[in-house]
């Protein structure tokens, strides 16, 4: 099943559309742009296409192909190596990504699905240095959106899920392009750190409703993508449940790799 969010598939080819329309209320559909638009100044534009939908605000997202990145940045933006450019992965799922989608001040509110903007997976810092590059996965978004959808109807109503962090460049995940575990997902676009924050206080919400903020509120976040991975086996991918320490409150960290992973409090 095909959700709210398709981009991957664009990653390869240098212009993406999203279409956002109040028509179409899980509000992304990235096609792949027209070779026209490709190169056009033009970040926004309202078109008169025909069909269901009337109006649509059709978001011209530029992608850069992978080798624009020279000497691990494009433009001023710190972006680092991946272990692939060393030649040192065989596996499929660590192969360098195919390209960047450019975040400027003007498209990075732009919503991808219906609780996510494209700016919330942006790696943290470089806060003056625009534009900037992101790697991001279609079904990363359709995972946590299927996650909220899967919260919302068993009573745990869900606004707000943050993304404490998303992409990370190789150079912001740790020296030499590898984390604190090695290879990390985030620099691979499909994983999220999040927690839900319904009262936007910045932390985990009390999700199961005893009275604390805990690594138990995560786990709960835990059991939906239990549910979400067994209807959905092409989502299947990692989870860790953390608990708070004096950098951040507790929360989820879930990834769409390909294969079950579960580490972090499970239980
Ligand atoms: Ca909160
Ligand atoms: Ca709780
Ligand atoms: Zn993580």
């Amino acid at each position: 099943m095909k959700l709210q969010f398709v981009v991957s598939a664009l990653l390869g080819s240098s212009a993406a559309i999203v279409i956002s329309t109040p028509e179409v209320p899980l509000s992304a559909r990235i096609v792949e742009a027209r070779p026209a638009l490709v190169g056009s100044p033009l970040d926004t534009m309202r078109t008169g296409l025909s069909g269901r939908m009337r109006g649509p605000l059709f978001t011209y997202l530029r992608l850069r192909p992978f080798k624009d990145k020279q000497d691990g940045r494009i433009g001023s933006y710190v972006i680092g190596f991946w272990p692939g450019e060393r030649g040192r992965v065989t596996s499929r799922a660590y192969q360098n990504p195919n390209g960047f989608i450019e975040v400027t001040p003007e498209n990075q509110n732009t919503r991808i699905s219906e609780h996510f903007r494209l700016g919330d997976f942006l790696t943290h810092g470089q806060v003056r240095v625009w534009p900037k590059y992101l790697v991001l996965r279609e079904e990363l978004v359709d995972k946590l959106e299927l996650v909220i959808t899967d919260l919302n109807s068993r009573g745990i109503l869900v606004r707000h899920m943050s993304v404490m962090s998303g992409f990370r460049t190789p150079s912001y995940n740790g020296p030499g392009g590898e984390g604190r575990s090695g290879v990390s997902r985030h620099m691979y676009g499909d994983a999220a750190d999040v927690f839900v924050d319904n009262d936007r206080n910045g932390r985990m919400d009390d999700l199961n409703r005893d009275g604390r903020v805990d690594h138990l509120d995560a786990r709960v976040i835990l059991d939906a993508v239990e549910r979400v991975e067994r209807l959905h086996p092409s989502l299947a991918g990692g989870v860790g449940v953390y608990k708070a320490n004096s950098a951040h409150g507790p929360f989820a960290h879930v990834d769409v790799r390909g294969w079950r992973a579960r580490w972090g409090l499970i239980g």
